[in-house]
């Protein structure tokens, strides 16, 4: 039998999903929005694809939480995005609201799904989707380290003049101006991305320059789409996370997880290796940090923690 995949959010990235998913046909797809127009028109467009590219689920548009009833995985989307100038975190009031309605619509229909977390301020608000739906904790993840991953990697491609396949590196932490570049494990070639800046493939400089750059990715977006934000590289970051879990390819992925002593934190979500297979996130890899990856990954915590005393501050309920 076919999975079911639910989209809750049918903008951007919902519709960008819905198309990535059939397009591998990894389950039939119910795309939920409170805008059940876009939702339905998204879904029907899509179908009418299927005899072009040779796919075959069936892909419905809702918003009516029974048709997502028993989902395999939701991917949640719903909320607002970020305007030019500012910031994921000017998000938290309006996304929070957003994020109780979705968190009760979800446990009612499909409390054994394995949830996937896109909308903004994202660490914040993966912990709050958890709280307000009390679903399990290892079923209930944020994407943003692989995106963020796969921005430093493809910035990188294009300054060393490589494909991407020859680079690897990701990006821990929060989702935001403190995330964290992992400099120690980013290899090139096979070859340690310090040593090419020992050899001066790289300039120290122009590497900080990617970092920045790296952390600043989704507002350079955000600039020149001037109405949005960013929504083919989240989609496909968010459909790999879908795909380890689907097919139990217990892949190592950087994900948004609730950490119980790992790196030294607890009670908190926050981007860190995960091995994501059928039940879900099922151990997260404590890798060696060089002292700067770990202060670094400290103060990233500490932005995260900060933003959750703001949410605790609007919906006491989540203390
Ligand atoms: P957009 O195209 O506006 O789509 C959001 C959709 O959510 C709209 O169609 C709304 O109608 C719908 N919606 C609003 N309220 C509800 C509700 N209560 N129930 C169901 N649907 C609802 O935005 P988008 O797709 O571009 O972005 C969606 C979210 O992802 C935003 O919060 C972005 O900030 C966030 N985002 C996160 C990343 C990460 O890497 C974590 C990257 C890019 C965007």
């Amino acid at each position: 039998m076919k999975k079911k995949i639910t989209l809750i959010g049918a903008g951007q990235i919902g519709g960008t999903l819905a198309h990535l998913i059939a397009l591998k046909e990894l389950g039939n797809v119910v795309l939920f929005d409170v805008a059940a127009g876009i939702a339905k028109g998204k879904a029907l467009d899509i179908a009418q694809s299927s005899p072009v590219n040779k796919f075959n689920i069936d892909l419905i548009g809702t918003d009516n939480y029974e048709d997502t009833k028993n989902s395999d995985v939701i991917i949640v989307t719903a909320g607002v995005p970020r305007k030019p100038g500012m910031t994921r975190d000017d998000l938290l009031g309006i996304n929070l609201k957003i994020i109780k309605q979705v968190a009760e619509g979800i446990k009612k229909t499909s409390p054994d799904a394995f949830v996937i977390c896109i909308t903004n301020p994202l660490d914040v608000i993966v912990m709050a989707l958890q709280k307000y739906s009390g679903m399990p904790k290892n079923k209930i993840v944020g994407m943003a380290g692989i995106l963020d991953s796969s921005r430093f990697i493809y910035f990188l491609s294009q300054e060393l003049k490589l494909p991407v396949q020859k680079i690897k590196s990701f990006v821990l932490g929060g989702h935001g101006d403190s995330m964290v570049a992992m400099l120690g494990s980013t290899e090139v070639d096979g070859k340690k991305i310090k040593e090419l800046v020992k050899e001066g493939i790289i300039q120290k400089e122009k590497l900080e320059e990617i970092v920045e750059r790296t952390k600043k990715g989704g507002a350079e977006i955000v600039k020149f789409l001037e109405k949005g934000s960013a929504f083919y590289a989240p989609a496909a970051s968010g459909v790999e996370m879908a795909e380890s879990y689907l097919k139990d390819l217990k892949k190592q992925l950087p994900c948004a997880a609730y950490l119980t002593g790992e790196y030294g934190f607890k009670e908190i979500y926050a981007g860190v290796p995960v091995i994501i297979g059928k039940s879900g996130v099922e151990k997260i890899v404590e890798l060696d940090l060089t002292d700067e990856e770990n202060s670094n990954f400290s103060k990233s915590i500490d932005a995260v923690k900060q933003l959750f005393d703001a949410a605790k501050k609007i919906d006491p309920k989540l203390a």
